[in-house]
C-alpha cells in the first residue's frame, strides 16, 4: 500500500532530502526486548500490557509512506513494517466517548492524537524500516509512523498508549506545537491556530 495521490508529493514549505536525520529530544535509549512491554490503559475497559512476542504475532502489514518533519525537511517513499494501529486497538474496548489518544515513548516523550487520526490506514507501530530492523536511533523496538502528520507525532520507542475523552497535549505540543500537525494544512505551530 502507499499514501493516496496527490499532484505534488511534497506540502507546502517542505524540502525533499534523502537522508534520514535522527532527530530526539533525549539521548537514544538501549532497550532488551526480554525487559519490554507496551501498555495500553486509560479509558478501556480492562487495560493489558503486550510483550515483543505479543506484538510480533500479531498480523504484519507493510506501509509505503512519505516523512515530512516540521524542520522543513521531507522524505519519501519510506517502507514501514509492522502491526497497524487498527489491529491493536482491536484487541481492547475502548471507551466510545474517549476520542483521544496519548502515544508515549521511553524517557517522557509523548504526542497527542484524536482517535480517528490513528485508525487511518498507513498508521504503524513499525518494527522494520527499509527491509530490516529498526535501528536504534530511529526508535528499535516499536515506533509510531503516521504518515498524514508533522513527523514529531511518530514517537519512537513507545511504551505506552492512552484512551482518554479530554484532549491532552504531548511533549512538544505542551511547548507550542499544533495540536494536530497536518503538514498539508501546514499546521506547524498553536499560533498559526485561528
Ligand atoms: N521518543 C521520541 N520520539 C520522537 C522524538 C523524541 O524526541 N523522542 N522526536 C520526534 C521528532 S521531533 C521527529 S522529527 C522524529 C524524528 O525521527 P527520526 O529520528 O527517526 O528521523 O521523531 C519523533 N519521535
Ligand atoms: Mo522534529
Amino acid at each position: 500500500m502507499r499514501d493516496g495521490a496527490r499532484d505534488s508529493r511534497l506540502p507546502p514549505g517542505q524540502i525533499a532530502t534523502t537522508k534520514f536525520p535522527v532527530m530526539n529530544a533525549g539521548s537514544v535509549p538501549q532497550i532488551n526486548v526480554a525487559d519490554w512491554d507496551l501498555h495500553l490503559f486509560g479509558a478501556v475497559k480492562a487495560e493489558m500490557r503486550l510483550r515483543w512476542d505479543d506484538v510480533k504475532s500479531l498480523p504484519q502489514s507493510h506501509y509505503t509512506s512519505d516523512v515530512h518533519c516540521v524542520t522543513t525537511w521531507s522524505r519519501l517513499d519510506n517502507d514501514w513494517e509492522g502491526v497497524r494501529f487498527s489491529d491493536i486497538f482491536g484487541l481492547i474496548e475502548v471507551d466510545p466517548a474517549a476520542k483521544f489518544v496519548m502515544v508515549y515513548g521511553e524517557q517522557g516523550y509523548s504526542a497527542n492524537f484524536r482517535v480517528d487520526d490513528l485508525l487511518r490506514e498507513g498508521v504503524l507501530l513499525a518494527y522494520r524500516y527499509n527491509q530490516t530492523e529498526l535501528s536504534p536511533e530511529h526508535g528499535f523496538p516499536l515506533r509510531l509512523v503516521v504518515p498524514h502528520l508533522y513527523f514529531w507525532k511518530s514517537v519512537k520507542w513507545v511504551r505506552g498508549i492512552e484512551f482518554s475523552s479530554e484532549e491532552k497535549l504531548g511533549f512538544w505540543e505542551r511547548f507550542g506545537y499544533h495540536p494536530h500537525g497536518d503538514p498539508w494544512l501546514q499546521e506547524r505551530y498553536a499560533d498559526s491556530l485561528k
